[in-house]
């Protein structure tokens, strides 16, 4: 049985995951307008990757009696002045993930929680794992440039992310 905060703070992660898998899914649409068709395969498999997220909290919460309740949604950015500033958004948006979850443990852990303590520790992981991805392709950015033939290079590195992200969940 959670308490009605945990169940509160659940709910906004969960809307929150939904907004980061829209944030994704219009970057991704933002990419493929501009003929950047490997970043737009990378960003609308993790706009899926975001939904499974959700969905993980959505399962907890009907594991433990919880009512999933789906908010308003903030519409994401449409436009960007170029990828990079697109990749610092997304790298800031992750960072902002991290806090939240962070809030959530700490929650846990002070009320005490011990089952959503020990749940969220997935999220704890897989948050270092993103922080870390965004902030590998933004190196990538930084190190080939976007000017010239840079962006086709880059645009072409993303989409292989893509292929070996879809090739290790398929041997998972
Ligand atoms: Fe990108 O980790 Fe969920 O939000």
């Amino acid at each position: 049985m959670l308490s009605q905060t945990m169940i509160d703070r659940l709910n906004q992660q969960i809307n929150l995951e939904i907004y980061s898998s829209h944030l994704y899914l219009q970057m991704g649409s933002w990419c493929a307008y501009k003929s950047l068709d490997g970043c737009s395969t990378f960003l609308s498999q993790h706009a899926d990757e975001e939904m499974m997220h959700m969905r993980r909290l959505l399962n907890y919460l009907h594991e433990t009696g919880g009512l999933a309740m789906l908010g308003g949604m903030q519409a994401p950015p449409t436009d960007f002045n170029s990828l990079t500033e697109m990749f610092e958004t997304i790298y800031e948006h992750e960072q902002l993930v991290t806090k939240k979850i962070n809030d959530l443990v700490h929650l846990a852990n002070t009320e005490p929680d011990y089952s959503t303590l020990q749940f969220l520790q997935w999220y704890v992981a897989e948050q270092h794992q993103e922080e870390f991805l965004f902030k590998s392709i933004l190196d990538k950015i930084k190190l080939i440039g976007t000017e010239g033939q840079g962006i086709f290079f880059i645009d072409r590195e993303i989409g292989m992310m893509a292929t070996n992200q879809n090739l290790d969940k398929k041997q998972q």
